[in-house]
């Protein structure tokens, strides 16, 4: 396979509500979705998981562009016709992370790949469902009342697990009351996107009592060895989001007892095949994962979808319909069924088709990348 044309497209959203975590607000959704095509005139789609600022992790979505072009770009380039989605990840190992960028590459590469050869991304990763369960991912709000009023048509929509984002100052008082008027029985839990320290762990043990499926990321992302310690006293088991960013950051986290729980997001590993990589290392010492999300549009919740429906992702994801997220997507909506389920696509490669007008209308900029 051959790319004979390739260009990154900086995208702006509008998100139908602010969405606010531990390191500030969202009104938009920034993003850049690539296109490649191939010399059998195949397109490959991928969206970028970075965003503006370099807040959630080192990357930010100018930076992105910049090591494409200058580093990775070129890499890609020089596999000639040897390029398949397998030979990316060892091509652009001696650029060190930058898992946003080279996730964004990979994916579309795969995707342009599997509608060659007419497979899904769900086929090829091993999915073994059809539809899988839907999470949905809430905002710190300005207030308590309008924390309620949003929880409450989460679960009307029929999302069957709630998490809420906290921080410093929104932590006990937000989950006591929606546990209170929610009831025992919806599945709740907590991300604090690294906001709290080791000085917080009396604090966050107060969570115990609300009978949480996990609190995800409370420390550092460096900090596993604070990980662990909180672990050792914590009720609530411990999940990690943006510490893991490969199969070995898991398996050590792992060994180290810092998580018994793992967010898997692929655009913080640097693709679906280390995504499935950790899968397979979480699923072999018998520690559940979940597929997590960066807002994505529907050109990236669609491989998301697929990767969520491999068997270790036994708890609900953060893989929402598309109203919880935009007005209008970028694909043909996906819908909450009525178990709170989204279905999996089935077409070849991502296996959805991109709406060139709603993509148009929210496309900024087109940058092409240099072709031989
Ligand atoms: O920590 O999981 C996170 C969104 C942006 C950055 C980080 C996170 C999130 C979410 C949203 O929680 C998940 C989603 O619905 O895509
Ligand atoms: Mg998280």
């Amino acid at each position: 396979m051959k790319i004979v044309a390739a260009e990154l497209r900086w995208v702006q959203i509008p998100l139908v509500a602010p969405f606010r975590t531990s390191f500030g607000t969202c009104d938009d959704r920034d993003t850049i979705v690539l296109r490649v095509v191939t010399d059998g005139g195949i397109e490959g789609w991928s969206e970028c998981g970075a965003e503006i600022d370099p807040l959630y992790s080192e990357e930010w979505l100018a930076g992105v562009e910049l090591v494409i072009r200058d580093h990775l770009w070129p890499r890609i380039s020089a596999l000639g016709d040897g390029l398949t989605a397998v030979a990316v990840k060892p091509a652009l190992e001696p650029v060190k992370r930058h898992f946003m960028a080279k996730h964004l590459l990979e994916t579309a590469i795969l995707d342009a790949e599997l509608k060659g050869a007419g497979m899904s991304f769900g086929s090829y990763l091993g999915s073994v469902k059809e539809r899988v369960p839907a999470g949905v991912s809430v905002g710190i709000m300005d207030t308590l009342p309008e924390l309620l009023e949003a929880v409450a048509g989460y679960v009307e929509a029929g999302y069957v697990r709630i998490k809420l984002k906290i921080e410093p100052g929104w932590d006990l008082e937000p989950v006591r009351l929606v546990r209170q008027e929610f009831g025992d029985d919806l599945l709740l839990q907590v991300d604090a996107n690294t906001a709290y320290t080791l000085l917080d762990v009396q604090h966050l043990t107060r969570l115990d009592e609300f009978g949480l499926l996990l609190i995800e990321q409370p420390l550092r992302e460096d900090d596993l060895r604070g990980h662990a310690e909180l672990a050792r006293v914590m009720r609530t088991p411990v999940c990690l989001d943006e510490s893991i960013t490969s199969a070995r950051d898991a398996a050590t986290a792992i060994a180290q007892r810092a998580c018994s729980v793992i967010n898997i997001k692929p655009a913080r590993v640097g693709g679906y095949l280390e995504a499935r990589r950790i899968h397979d290392v979480a699923a072999a010492n018998g520690i559940p994962v979940w597929c997590g999300g960066m807002l994505e549009t529907g050109i990236g919740r669609a491989p998301n979808l697929a990767l969520a429906a491999l068997p270790g992702f036994v708890l609900p994801g953060d893989t929402s319909a598309s109203s919880r997220y935009y007005s209008q997507d970028l694909t043909k909506p996906f819908e909450l069924d009525a178990d709170g389920c989204i279905a999996v696509p089935t077409g070849p490669g991502i296996g959805v088709d991109i709406l060139p007008d709603v993509l148009a209308a929210v496309t900024d900029r087109v940058d092409s990348l240099p072709i031989g």
